[in-house]
């Protein structure tokens, strides 16, 4: 069996991924991929607990899972697939559903904040994150590396694991652990950097450099970024500062530099213009190959099919096992159970 510890993490495909997504999250996940046993899933059922356009929703789909993999990720060093295309999701989703009180799913933040966004709230939105407990226990993963607004839905997947454990059988579900990234776990809005850097957001000119942005793009997004009157080009917890400390923990995430060699590239610029064109540059640089990439990937659609096949399968072996010993644990007959059984 392999030593390395197990990870999952997931993206929604509601939108071309950003700069936040890329930064607070896939970066991360593409730079550990020789040191841990990954399972890197495009969270389709997630993104139903909001409306979609079914169309645009499979494309953003197969986009999605082919910008992956131009970042990067590498389908046969990593588990990529699409989390519908394994059933144990949403069966693990009922199952769990039925351990976890209401009132554990009142409280998450992100539930408020979205279902105050929304004339009419679906349960789904509610029960996402007894669904994202359910990706996340399947594969016994130890870590789930996760922006920083993410984690309470995390730690209420540890409260879930503890819960069934005691109620049948410990140590049943490895109880994971968050992982947040050092640099950039909140990569926060160019037009408003009081408010997080979202593809819901991704409308609004300015907000957001998505992934696929053409160079010209960036370079706008960038030079219309909201800073302040101080002309200080240093890190800062000042929320008056928030901008400025936003373009720079982009840049500091970027080239893995400290904040006093990053302060110090900066030292002599003319201003927060040099600073803005400075930043751009740099993700413009860091964007084209993956950009060059995806187009190639895309255009390929038999190779996404091999490779979304392969996922599957691969995540199918580990999930499917797990849910029937759920199932049998939790009282219910599983066909031809008697291998589930004799695995006790
Ligand atoms: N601004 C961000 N800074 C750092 N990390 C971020 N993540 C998201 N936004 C930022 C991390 O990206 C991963 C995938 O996120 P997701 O697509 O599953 O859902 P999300 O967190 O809801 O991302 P968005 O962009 O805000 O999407 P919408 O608008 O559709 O809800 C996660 O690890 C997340 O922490």
């Amino acid at each position: 069996m392999s030593e390395k510890k197990v990870v999952f993490s997931g993206i929604q495909p509601t939108g071309t991924i950003h700069l936040g997504n890329y930064l607070g999250a896939v970066q991360g996940w593409v730079n550990r991929q020789d040191t841990k046993d990954n399972f890197f899933c495009v969270v389709d059922l997630h993104a139903l607990t909001v409306p979609q356009e079914p169309d645009l929703l499979r494309q953003q789909t197969r986009e999605l899972t082919a910008l992956l993999i131009a970042c990067g990720i590498d389908p046969d060093k990593s588990t990529l697939f699409i989390q519908s295309h394994v059933a144990a999701h949403a069966e693990a989703c009922w199952l769990l559903n039925c351990v976890t009180p209401l009132g554990w799913l009142h409280r998450m933040t992100q539930y408020k904040d979205k279902a105050a966004k929304q004339e009419s709230i679906l349960t789904g939105l509610l029960d996402y994150p007894v669904l994202m407990t359910g990706d996340i226990l399947l594969y016994d993963a130890h870590e789930v590396p996760v922006g920083d607004d993410q984690k309470q839905h995390v730690e209420l997947a540890r409260d879930i694991a503890i819960r069934f454990n005691n109620l049948y059988d410990s140590p049943f579900f490895v109880v994971p652990e968050v992982v947040i990234p050092p640099v950039a776990a909140r990569v926060m809005g160019l037009n408003d950097p009081a408010v997080k850097m979202s593809k819901s957001h991704s409308h609004i000119r300015g907000h957001a450099v998505a992934l696929l942005d053409e160079p010209k793009e960036i370079l706008r997004s960038f030079k219309k970024a909201v800073t302040d009157n101080h002309n200080e080009i240093a890190f800062s917890a000042d929320p008056e500062r928030a901008g400025v400390n936003n373009l720079l923990g982009i840049y500091k995430a970027i080239t893995g530099k400290p904040n006093d060699a990053v302060e110090a590239d900066f030292a002599n610029a003319r201003g927060y213009g040099d600073l803005k064109v400075g930043v751009a540059e740099l993700v413009i640089k860091t964007l084209a190959p993956i950009k060059a990439r995806y187009e190639q990937l895309i255009a390929d659609p038999a190779e996404l099919d091999r490779i979304l096949a392969q996922g599957a399968a691969q995540a199918n072996a580990v999930a499917a096992a797990k849910v029937d010993a759920m199932k049998h644990l939790m009282g219910l007959v599983v066909p031809g159970g008697a291998h589930v059984a004799s695995a006790e």
